[in-house]
């Protein structure tokens, strides 16, 4: 059992560095923008920021290529504003975890370069390649569309890749090359980092001749291995990107004995609008189903794990378009689901901006699209007879610019957030939604958060509660409690923009003579007698 799961009690927020703050005008952030808003992190309330990709990368996907784990990419700055960042966050209790992106290198990195110039040489076995039979080695795909195998035509065979042509594999079962990595972590661990978020994680086992890509035979003793060598006895945070997760497996992943990760990103409740499976087709939500997966979630890993909580990250729409309603209601469902999300159980997760209601962008050119993903699909869409409306129509939705565009800081031009054109669009709307106006709003979908964030640590049911879903069968509730010792917290919200009526008689035992209300997102609470009356997207935390 570990001694101190700091991380149980705390919030984590997500900075995508190109995308938070220019301090030099070159229209990309930079580590020196993330320092100077530390005091507004600190404001908020946050413990630890999770750092996307900041090192080395030729950028084909925006930093999860890495050409070198050791060093700074230049344009977010210097090791020497690395090291600044961590002592600085230090100091106003803000802990760093790193991004941590080892299935892959960049086909630029070192060891990727002496493999593809020299057959023989030791690095060649550090990716995964199949010999040129006159075909692919099988009919894997990549993620980002396309063949997961390209040819390199000198050696005469193919290397592998989940994602990009440009992020070869790395080949799990070469014991150098996870000392290697281990070795590596070990050097951030020593910079005084908290801990990483892993990068696809759950693909690291895979056993591409049988087409096996998550969940592999060896991912577990993979992952214990790394444990062992490298943060098993640094109390760190340590969070698993894993789309293959579930409720089988996210026990292991997360078992309090400590010997794999803190808890892993599980991606149930984000597929549940995937038409078919696929990303680029949505549905609408279905409450009932979206209830059923964060019921399960809570009361299987109650005890025997622990969940993250997300809605939104660098690679989802925005969580209020996605999740809420982005435009009459979208302070009050913004408000909702901070309050929804915040008070089950876990370690809650917020990505930059959506503590400020940052909307999707839905770019309607095509040369405003920088994510290589959207562009790939677009290209692939097109070529299967797709038109161009309803290709853009996915992007527009789906893609993963819309979390890119830059922090909204303030109604000056590009946002507040460069002097120069920044290296993709701001939403338009930074105008009406910013920073500066949010803090200035006592009402505010800010203010909200940072009293989520602020009661997370003033009371402990927030952390040990059991949780128990409620009105199960009735949409469009969305309501639990957690329970600790003689503490309750009641979580209500009416999921829709339509008013709704409760009765609470028989399944909420409030006990009316002794509530707090916690948060709510309206002025006043409608209870009379049994019926309580919800108003649009109303949204209540009580304590009793
Ligand atoms: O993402 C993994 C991943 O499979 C998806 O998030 C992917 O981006 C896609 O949207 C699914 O259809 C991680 C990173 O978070 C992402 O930014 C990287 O592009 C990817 O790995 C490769 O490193």
């Amino acid at each position: 059992m570990k001694m101190n799961n700091w991380w149980k009690e705390a919030c984590v927020y997500q900075i995508y560095p190109a995308s938070f703050n220019d301090t030099t005008g070159s229209g990309k952030g930079d580590l020196q923008g993330i320092i100077e808003k530390l005091d507004y992190l600190s404001l908020l309330g946050i413990d630890v920021i999770w750092l996307s990709p900041v090192y080395a990368s030729p950028m084909a996907d925006n930093g999860y290529d890495i050409s070198d784990y050791y060093s700074i990419n230049p344009m977010f700055g210097t090791m020497e504003d690395m090291d600044q960042l961590i002592k600085t966050a230090k100091n106003k209790n803000i802990k760093i975890i790193m991004d941590l992106v080892v299935n892959h290198t960049s086909d630029q990195h070192p060891w990727f370069k002496e493999a593809l110039a020299d057959k023989t040489s030791p690095y060649r076995d550090y990716y995964i390649w199949r010999e040129n039979k006159g075909a692919l080695p099988n009919d894997l795909d990549s993620i980002f569309g396309g063949p997961a195998w390209t040819l390199d035509e000198k050696t005469n065979a193919y290397y592998m890749h989940l994602f990009a042509k440009e992020q070869p594999d790395l080949n799990w079962d070469n014991p150098q090359m996870r000392q290697d990595v281990y070795k590596m972590m070990n050097w951030w661990l020593d910079k005084g980092i908290a801990g990483f978020r892993m990068d696809v994680i759950d693909l690291i086992g895979k056993v591409p001749d049988e087409k096996v890509t998550d969940n592999g035979p060896k991912l577990h003793t993979y992952i214990q291995e790394m444990n062992q060598a490298t943060f098993n006895s640094k109390n760190v945070l340590t969070v698993g990107e894993c789309w293959g997760a579930n409720l089988d497996n996210a026990g292991l992943y997360s078992n309090p004995d400590g010997s794999e990760l803190s808890m892993v990103f599980q991606f149930h409740h984000i597929k549940l609008r995937w038409k078919d499976g696929n990303k680029w087709d949505t549905v609408p939500l279905n409450l009932k189903e979206f209830k059923s997966v964060i019921s399960e979630w809570q009361v299987g890993l109650q005890g025997k794990g622990w969940n993250s909580l997300f809605l939104g990250n660098h690679d989802l729409p925005r969580s209020v378009s996605y999740w809420g309603d982005d435009g009459h209601y979208r302070k009050k469902s913004a408000k909702m689901l901070a309050t929804l999300l915040h008070g089950l159980q876990g370690t809650p997760f917020i990505y930059q901006g959506e503590e400020l209601g940052m909307t999707n962008v839905g770019f309607e050119k095509l040369d405003q699209y920088r994510d290589i993903e959207s562009i790939n699909f677009y290209d692939i869409a097109r070529s299967q007879g797709v038109s161009h409306a309803s290709a853009l129509k996915s992007m527009q939705k789906i893609g993963r610019d819309n979390a890119r565009t830059p922090m909204q800081w303030t109604d000056e031009n590009y946002g507040g957030f460069s002097t120069n054109t920044p290296w993709i669009d701001v939403n338009p709307n930074y105008t009406l939604i910013n920073a500066k106006e949010s803090m200035a709003d006592d009402d505010s979908i800010f203010h909200h958060y940072k009293k989520l964030i602020a009661l997370r640590k003033k009371h402990k049911v927030f952390v040990e509660g059991q949780f128990k879903m409620l009105f199960e069968n009735e949409d469009p509730i969305f309501a639990y409690t957690r329970s600790l010792k003689d503490q309750t917290l009641v979580c209500i919200n009416n999921y829709s923009n339509v008013e709704h009526t409760l009765n609470i008689k028989d399944v909420l035992p409030i006990d009316k003579k002794a509530f707090q209300v916690l948060v709510h997102n309206y002025d006043t609470l409608n209870l009379q007698g049994d019926v309580l009356n919800l108003q649009a997207y109303e949204s209540v935390l009580i304590l009793m």
